[in-house]
């Protein structure tokens, strides 16, 4: 069934917030005031905030090291996980984790750590967790095409479906693991195929359509939420920039990369959409991107102008802050 043109909107606002977020971290990053690394989601938006979109407040929510834009859209103050990003004291983790590990346990963001496929194994717990407390809270775990590779994933996807556990594994399938393109790294054609030996749910989509993406997802939720148990779905997407910020990604050829840019944008899809469907004017999403802009242009000032974290409290939050029983 079609999304109303209301939610569309929506849609339309936290895609187009997400890409020019991920414009400026770039820009910070080649720059050098952003430290580490940074991986960016330019192109896989449509994924991103489709997911993110049917996902309450108490659902447990696992980016992956490429989700900025998840991350942004389910916080509750966008401008500290930008601030996050930048490792600034007003980060929303006070500038510790910075881009791959910014958690939000208020929105029950889990975070990351850097480890492909270690979060498919701490979903685990969350998904447990809702089961065993008889909430029908689901739990969200971000993966990618090269992290299905890990062994983690047949673990995890082994019990989830034994205990019927409320997970549904999101694979962003953007082609490419650092510079090996999916097809190299595994036999099938169809990942989502992968998740049938453990007789879980699975189907690939066109994670570019960001109405697919809600579709698939909530159909997802739903069975979850009914004690159904898991399902796998592929978004087949791509990323348009390197494997981190600064990779020239050389390994892709130039008319492939070029073919997702002008004719698979998942913005410009649903732009053209909202256009001919939805009857929107252009002024109407002109707006909607003014105000993007704007809102953008304070989340990066906030950032420039915050402190770094001092040195004093580098300690802080390493060890629990209670007596530990002499045994
Ligand atoms: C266990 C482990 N092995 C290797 C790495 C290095 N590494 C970081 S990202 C990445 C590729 C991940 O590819 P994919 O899962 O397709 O995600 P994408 O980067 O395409 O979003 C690798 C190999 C790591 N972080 N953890
Ligand atoms: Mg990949």
């Amino acid at each position: 069934m079609a999304l109303s043109k209301e939610r569309l909107l929506k849609l339309y606002e936290d895609m187009f917030l997400i890409r020019r977020f991920e414009e400026e971290v770039e820009v910070y990053a080649k720059n050098g005031t952003i430290p580490g690394f940074v991986h960016l989601s330019i192109g896989q938006e449509a994924a991103q905030a489709g997911i993110i979109d049917c996902l309450r407040k108490t659902d447990y929510k696992f980016p992956d090291h490429r989700g900025h834009g998840a991350i942004a859209l389910c916080g509750t103050d966008k401008k500290r996980v930008m601030a996050e990003i930048f490792a600034k004291a007003t980060g929303i983790n006070g500038g510790r984790g910075g881009s791959m590990h910014v958690h939000d346990l208020e929105v029950r963001n889990m975070g990351f750590n850097g480890i492909q496929g270690s979060t498919v194994v701490t979903c685990l717990g969350t998904a447990f967790a809702s089961q065993y407390r008889g909430t029908d809270d689901v739990t969200v775990v971000f993966l990618g095409d090269g992290t299905l590779g890990e062994g983690t994933c047949h673990e995890s996807l082994n019990m989830a479906a034994t205990w019927k556990l409320p997970i549904i594994y999101c694979l962003l399938n953007n082609q490419y693991a650092i510079s090996t393109h999916y097809t190299e790294a595994h036999p099938q054609q169809q990942l989502s195929t992968w998740a049938k030996g453990y007789e879980v749910p699975s189907e690939t989509v066109d994670g570019n359509d960001v109405e697919a993406v809600v579709e698939a997802t909530e159909r997802a939720i739903e069975r979850a939420r009914k004690g159904e148990g898991p399902t796998f779905i592929e978004f087949m997407t791509y990323r348009w920039q390197g494997h981190f910020a600064g990779d020239p990604a050389a390994y892709r050829p130039d008319d492939e990369v070029k073919e997702w840019i002008e004719n698979r944008d998942p913005i410009k899809l649903l732009k053209e959409k909202l256009i001919s469907r939805e009857g929107c004017s252009e002024e109407e999403l002109q707006k909607i991107e003014a105000k993007a802009n704007e809102e953008i242009a304070e989340m990066v000032k906030f950032c420039l102008e915050s402190p770094d974290p001092v040195a004093e409290d580098a300690l802080k939050n390493v060890y629990a802050d209670r007596e530990v029983e002499d045994r």
